[in-house]
């Protein structure tokens, strides 16, 4: 053994997010109340489908808004050393904001069984702003701000001269600067007017903070922790964001209640100058979520097809949105079986035990549908694999609750997608989440073959 001994970089993400949720629970007593209430709920509900209770108790995720490369590639580097990775490119301009992102998390089986900790990351567009005052003016007010003190990015050269690791000691003065820099920050950098142009241009300009503005616990039955929610009197959005409820749960259903008006000072300018101002500002809201199971690209387009058509339902008739979803999604099967024969669902795959059927062991050739065979008789059983990323409909809905407007009156952002543009600020490439899924399911299949003697499954 050397001098130091360094720390599991699991051990540092489990420590970070439980430090992050110990600050916010200082911060937002209302999101304290909200992880008693999914535990109380988590608890009284039995089956855990495919991941431990362990994990889904310990699991949050939060979200960031950032405004330069800089700051991305910094947040990059602080994620790298907690064993998370950029996975996914989301265009948010499909839903009118001028911004776009990614989920910084775990990519592997193994290390999203211990803590899946993730945080959707978005990073500002202004090429994508109109008028050229207040671009202007946004890129001023980011170029000034520090959101990473000295300490931390010293901290993270070390890291970087230990091939990405920290000793105990570090650790800990690590966890300390970098919740710094997702802290509330009760002095708004902006002035008072300035912060007024910001809003007039497109609300979401005010809304370009690091600060950390939510954090979501998992629950197991999002249904009854949405009644729970209303029972305890917090001002809870109708309507559950992504699919209807369903036997074969998938994708991912989030809730929120609404954001809390909270203090904040500006600064005058002018005349006024040395003064300020108390003003409010909503930021802060607390989110729920149930996982369900990851879709392939054609379960995904299905999704996404059903999902168009029960919209355009529920505005051409009134409809309620979750009756125009219910009576639409129909059309997707539900159960496990189905879902996977339709190849809609990704899946891993373990041996029963029970014996390779006879009728197959005389064949010369094995059949192009030996998987689906197996199933059948028995001799393989499936687990749908749990979905880890998000949905940019859900989190467009949840950047529009805090705003109190329909996204469609704001900002008329011309959609497009730009992950070169991204991945130029970012400096590296994200990885796709359906690569990741498609592995994780092959390696489940070719442990099987192995078990069962065969070439390959
Ligand atoms: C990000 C919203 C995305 C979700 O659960 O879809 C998100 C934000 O509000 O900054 O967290
Ligand atoms: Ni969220």
């Amino acid at each position: 053994g050397g001098e130091h001994s360094y720390v599991d970089g699991e051990i540092l993400r489990t420590n970070f997010a439980l430090a992050m949720s110990n600050m916010y629970k200082a911060e937002v007593p209302l999101y304290d109340d909200l992880v008693s209430i999914v535990q109380g709920v988590n608890a009284s509900v039995h089956e855990t489908p495919n991941d431990n209770i362990n994990r889904i108790t310990l699991e949050r995720h939060g979200a960031i808004r950032l405004g330069t490369s800089y700051e991305l590639r910094t947040v990059r580097r602080i994620f790298s050393l907690l064993g998370m990775h950029p996975i996914g490119y989301y265009d948010l301009s499909v839903a009118g904001l001028p911004m776009h992102a990614t989920c910084f998390r775990p990519r592997d089986t193994q290390s999203l069984a211990k803590n899946p900790f993730r945080v959707f990351t978005t990073l500002l567009r202004p090429e994508l702003l109109h008028s050229t005052e207040s671009r202007d003016l946004a890129l001023k007010l980011l170029g000034q701000r520090r959101i990473f003190s000295q300490a931390l990015v010293d901290l993270l050269d070390i890291a970087d001269a230990q091939k990405g690791r920290f000793t105990y000691q570090q650790m800990d003065y690590f966890i300390d600067e970098a919740l710094e820099s997702f802290r509330w920050q009760p002095m708004a950098a902006a002035t008072w007017d300035e912060y007024n142009t910001l809003k007039a241009e497109h609300p979401i300009l005010a809304d370009i903070t690091a600060h950390i503005n939510h954090l979501t616990p998992r629950t197991l039955d999002i249904d009854l922790s949405h009644l729970a929610m209303q029972s305890h009197g917090m001002e809870v959005k109708e309507i559950i964001e992504g699919p209807p409820k369903r036997n074969c749960p998938i994708l991912l259903r989030q809730t929120s209640f609404l954001a809390l008006q909270e203090p904040v000072s500006y600064y005058c300018s002018g005349a006024e100058a040395g003064k300020f101002v108390e003003g409010y500002h909503r930021a802060r809201f607390g989110e729920i979520e149930e996982r369900g199971a990851a879709l392939t690209r054609a379960g995904r387009k299905l999704y996404d097809e059903l999902f168009k058509h029960a919209m355009e339902t529920s505005h051409s008739t009134g409809h309620k949105m979750d009756e125009a979803l219910k009576a639409v999604f129909v059309r997707f099967p539900d159960t496990w079986t189905e879902l996977y024969q339709q190849r809609l669902v990704y899946c891993l795959f373990t041996i029963t035990g029970k014996a390779f059927p006879p009728n197959l062991v005389s064949l010369d050739r094995m059949p192009d549908d030996l998987i689906d065979q197996l199933l059948l008789a028995g001799v393989l059983s499936i687990a749908p694999i749990t979905y880890e990323d998000f949905l940019p409909f859900s989190a467009a809905g949840i950047f529009q609750s805090n705003l109190g407007n329909p996204l469609s009156v704001m900002g008329h952002i011309k959609p497009f997608p730009d992950q070169q543009g991204f991945e130029g600020s970012l400096g590296r490439s994200v990885l796709e989440p359906d690569d990741l899924y498609s592995s994780m399911q092959r390696k489940s299949l070719e442990k099987c073959a192995q078990q069962l003697g065969l070439d390959a499954l």
